[in-house]
């Protein structure tokens, strides 16, 4: 029988500890004094309630608290005194059918790791869906785990321990991230469209208009159609566009989705989130044959990370009229124009133009997307507000010195433009440094047609600078473009610097913001407001309509634009649930009922 809130809320304490058994291993002293925080308006309340016990008990009771744990196909399993609930999730996972490689490799892991660390391997084996991790994936995930700092990898083992308790809850109150579950799958589908050369690595790269992108938009116009989208369109830039019409007609629109691009070898979540959690909603309300009085908009944006093209955002700038036709001549790594590309995909650039959204047929834009930092993972906490996109400036930069013999060049007579490029980076890392909250990276470095002993005579660099706010980024671009020009005159070389791109810091509209916070409260889950390091859709719509945006936690310490990126389908399901009471609470608004009150 499922436990349920009201049960768990009205049992006595020892009742209500024994309904909550095994949750934490060998650890009932968690459970025990979150309970002390009864009565509890969600489960997902009751969850942190719980984190909280464990970040805020002494370090020895966390190191405690991890070494309750078996090994995994350790001893115990072999012996058979596993707890009920870790000799469910390592058989499901398999680990009770190693082949003896497997077993023999584990049993050295788990030697090795303990020889390192002092503690044993933890991992959620039941995985970021629920419904298991295969052994390849749990023996990769101990080989990369083994080489992290002992801090983080403490950290880290105590995320798994949460993740495993997350999951023996939901076991207990019978409850399944349904929809979590099926945006979780919607992600691994549309994985599968890959570009040539990556698609063999099991890598993820979608670049503008390629096979594969063309394959996304299908899938998506597929995926629009299925979830209950009215019209279903893929516009002049490739952008897959599903309108969910309103109750009440000629009423604003609200505007929401983020892009499918990726970059190379980049993770299955960035963007592709913020188009399958609205899609869910629409899902929903299709089902119950409901409507909102406003119609919803979603976009899956064709481009964002300007991978194949130095244009970047040009998806929702075509949106906010700021498309620059100039960009039809930009040449992809092989020459192919973007005009050409855009020819090849069956779309005409006569129709961007009528791309242009009037701001005032909108009630605003907000985007779902995950986090793609450690805060939320760190925090322990499934969702995030965001308070301002910070503003980015790029740069493409050539270094020409001279090509000479390395042999024979004496050290002072050269103009390296290699060593120059590296004098560089290392300034603007230090510069950025300087503020604590700037970020500056070159991405890309390369010496055309380079030759080992040959002394580089030209190099082609990127440069990525970012801060909270425009101010503080035009002054970190002004110190590191002063550096570069200082460089040159000292080694000799000159240089060709082209911005490519300047976007502003975009903050949350206060109202929007509120928006999410409420939804973010009415799931029983702490209100964590946070800026975004990294740039979206939501920064391009911010100038012609409000925005705000939503972050889902990433596991794995957060990484992203790396194929480890990662979140889970209870993650997910959270981040439909918090749309959710989003769209429903605009629709009472817009009706004229008062919002609710905006959490502290
Ligand atoms: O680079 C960014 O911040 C985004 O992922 N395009
Ligand atoms: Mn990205
Ligand atoms: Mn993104």
């Amino acid at each position: 029988m499922a436990l349920t809130l009201a049960q768990l809320n009205a049992a006595t304490a020892r009742e209500a500890l024994a309904l909550l058994d095994g949750l934490y291993e060998h650890s009932p002293w968690i459970a025990e004094r979150a309970l002390a925080g009864r009565p509890f308006a969600s489960m997902q309340q009751l969850q942190h309630a719980l984190v909280q016990q464990v970040t805020q008990a002494p370090p020895e009771a966390q190191l405690a608290l991890i070494r309750a744990h078996p090994e995994l196909a350790g001893k115990a399993m072999v012996r058979r005194t596993l707890t009920p609930e870790s000799s469910n999730e390592q058989s499901r996972a398999g680990l009770t059918d190693c082949s003896p490689e497997e077993f023999d490799r584990l049993q050295a892991l788990n030697q090795a790791y303990k020889d390192k660390f002092g503690f044993p391997f933890i991992l959620a084996v039941r995985g970021p869906r629920g419904t298991g991790l295969t052994r390849q994936q749990i023996i990769a995930a101990f080989e990369r785990r083994l080489h992290h700092h002992p801090a983080f990898e403490k950290s880290e083992c105590l995320r798994n321990i949460h993740r495993i308790a997350e999951i023996r809850l939901h076991d207990k109150f019978g409850y399944t991230p349904q929809q979590g579950h099926e945006v979780w799958d919607r992600h691994e589908s549309l994985a599968r469209h890959s570009e040539p050369g990556f698609r063999e690595r099991g890598q993820l790269t979608v670049t503008y208009l390629t096979e594969a992108h063309r394959a996304c938009a299908a899938e998506l116009q597929q995926r629009m159609r299925e979830a209950g989208c009215d019209e279903v369109v893929l516009d002049a830039v490739g952008n897959v566009v599903g309108r969910y019409h309103g109750s009440r007609a000629g009423m604003p629109a609200l505007l929401t989705g983020s892009h499918y691009d990726t970059v190379r070898n980049g993770g299955r979540y960035d963007g592709r989130l913020g188009i399958f959690v609205p899609l869910a909603c629409v899902q929903n309300l299709h089902a119950q044959g409901r409507r909102l009085p406003y119609a919803l908009e979603i976009v899956a944006f064709a481009e964002e990370e300007g991978q194949r093209f130095k244009a970047t955002f040009l998806a929702s700038r075509a949106l906010t009229g700021r498309y620059d036709p100039e960009w039809l001549a930009q040449q992809d790594a092989q020459g192919v124009t973007l005009r050409q590309a855009m020819a090849d995909a069956g779309l005409d650039p006569a129709g961007i133009p009528g791309l242009a959204r009037d701001p005032a047929r909108y009630l605003g834009f907000v985007e779902v997307h995950i986090e793609q930092g450690p805060v939320l993972n760190e925090l322990n906490l499934p969702l995030g507000v965001v308070t301002s996109i910070n503003g980015s400036l790029r740069y493409q930069v050539e270094i020409q010195g001279v090509a000479c013999h390395a042999g024979t060049t004496p050290m002072d007579r050269r103009a390296d433009a290699a060593a120059a490029a590296a004098e560089l980076l290392l300034y603007a890392e230090g510069r950025a440094r300087q503020d604590g909250d700037s970020v500056a990276t070159v991405g890309q470095l390369q010496v055309p047609d380079g030759s080992i002993n040959v002394v580089p005579g030209r190099c082609r660099l990127t440069l990525d600078l970012r801060a909270p706010t425009d101010g503080q980024r035009d002054a970190l671009a002004a110190d590191v473009l002063g550096e570069l020009a200082r460089i040159a005159e000292r080694r000799q070389v000159r240089f060709e610097i082209e911005e490519t791109l300047r976007a502003s810091a975009a903050p949350s509209h206060p109202a929007w913001q509120a928006r999410w916070e409420r939804a973010v409260h009415r799931l029983g889950l702490p209100v964590h407001r946070m800026p975004s390091g990294a740039g979206h859709d939501a920064m391009t719509l911010h100038t012609i309509m409000p925005q705000a945006m939503l972050f889902v936690r990433g596991e794995h310490a957060g990484i992203s634009h790396n194929p480890l990126e990662s979140t889970t389908s209870s993650d997910m399901q959270l981040a439909v649930d918090a749309l959710q009471v989003l769209l429903l609470d605009l629709a009472a608004e817009t009706a004229g009922e008062p919002a609710a009150p905006t959490p502290g």
